[in-house]
């Protein structure tokens, strides 16, 4: 992976991240805790889990650059939106979370070499997964939630 890549990369995972602030600052518990039915998450709810995976993909991606193909456990994402109860959260707090270990990622992976990105780790059930691959689809993950996050509070 080129720099010219890695920049881009870098610089989609650091968007929408002033944006998110602001719209958890401004809407009312009332919107941030509705919860369509018991099974779907609140816009809380969703950015805890948004939390959870930085969480989970952080360590795998430290796990990947401390050995060689190392394999990871997958984790329960309903499960953990649970054990959480993150409607009961104050929401700047879990915005400020979630700001705080993005910018920790970006700021370490920008400092990292052009090889470390073709390293390798195992996922469960996908296999062999570059770290570039795992940034990619973290970013992907990223942008799918913070578009349902804006279309569900401009409904
Ligand atoms: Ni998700």
């Amino acid at each position: 992976m080129d720099q010219h890549a890695i920049q881009g990369l870098l610089q989609r995972l650091g968007n929408y991240l002033d944006e998110l602030k602001i719209l958890f600052q401004n809407a009312s518990d009332q919107v941030l805790c509705h919860k369509e039915s018991p099974k779907k998450w609140s816009l809380k709810e969703i950015l805890g889990h948004l939390f959870d995976v930085e969480l989970a993909f952080s360590y795998r991606l430290k796990k990947v650059m401390e050995e060689n193909e190392p394999s990871y456990p997958t984790f329960d994402q309903d499960k953990w939106v649970e054990i959480h109860e993150y409607n009961h959260w104050d929401s700047l707090l879990l915005v400020n979370s979630l700001i705080s270990l993005r910018r920790h990622l970006i700021f370490w992976l920008g400092r990292l070499k052009e090889h470390h990105w073709a390293r390798v780790g195992i996922h469960p059930t996908i296999g062999r997964q570059s770290l570039q691959s795992i940034v990619e689809s973290l970013s992907s993950h990223y942008e799918h939630h913070v578009q349902q996050i804006k279309e569900r509070v401009n409904q």
